[in-house]
C-alpha cells in the first residue's frame, strides 16, 4: 500500500507521461504534413511508448490497491517553427519528466517507501536514455545546418536512428 501522497504524485505522473505520449503523437501528424516521414515514424514509436510509461504507472498504482486516475490531457501543439525547434521542445520535455521523476523519488525517501523506490529505478534509467537521444539528435540537427537540403539530411538520420531502435527492440523481443 503506497501514501495518499504518493498515490496522488504517481497520478500527477500519469498525466505528465500521458501529455507526452499526445504532444508526440501531434508531433508525428505535422512531421508527416512536412514530408519528413522518418520524422513522423520517429515521434510515433515516442508516443507509443509514453503511453506504455503512463500505464506502467497506471497498472503499479493499481498493484499496490491504489486508485490509478485517467487525467484530463491538455491541447498539445499542433503547429512547430522549424524541425529543430520539435525537437528541442522534446528534449525540454523530456528534462521536465526526468525532473519529476527525481521528486517522486525524493518522497519515496521520505517515506521509506522501497517498493515505489524499487519501481522508479526503471523510471530513471529511461529517462537517462531519452534525454541521451535526444541530444544526439540536436547534435546531428546542429552539424548538418541550414542548407538547402538539410531537411532532407535531417530525416535520413532520424531513419537511421528508427532502424536501429527497431533492431533493438526485435532482439529484445527474441529473448
Ligand atoms: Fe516517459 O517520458 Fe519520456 O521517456
Amino acid at each position: 500500500m503506497i501514501s495518499e501522497k504518493m498515490q496522488a504524485t504517481l497520478n500527477r505522473q500519469i498525466e505528465l507521461e500521458g501529455y507526452a505520449s499526445f504532444l508526440y503523437l501531434a508531433m508525428a501528424s505535422w512531421c508527416d504534413s512536412e514530408g519528413l516521414e522518418g520524422c513522423a515514424k520517429f515521434m510515433h514509436r515516442q508516443s507509443a511508448e509514453e503511453r506504455d510509461h503512463m500505464l506502467r504507472i497506471f497498472y503499479y498504482i493499481s498493484e499496490v490497491d491504489g486508485h490509478a486516475k485517467v487525467p484530463a490531457i491538455d491541447q498539445p501543439p499542433l503547429t512547430f517553427d522549424s524541425i529543430q525547434s520539435l525537437f528541442e521542445q522534446v528534449y525540454a520535455h523530456e528534462q521536465k519528466v526526468t525532473a519529476s521523476i527525481h521528486k517522486i523519488v525524493d518522497l519515496a525517501n521520505q517515506e521509506n517507501d522501497y517498493t515505489t523506490l524499487n519501481f522508479l529505478q526503471w523510471y530513471i534509467e529511461e529517462q537517462r536514455e531519452e534525454e541521451a537521444l535526444m541530444r544526439t539528435i540536436l547534435d546531428r540537427i546542429k552539424l548538418i545546418g541550414g542548407g538547402p537540403m538539410s531537411l532532407y539530411y535531417i530525416d535520413q538520420e532520424i531513419e537511421k536512428i528508427n532502424a536501429i531502435e527497431e533492431k533493438a527492440a526485435a532482439a529484445e523481443a527474441e529473448a
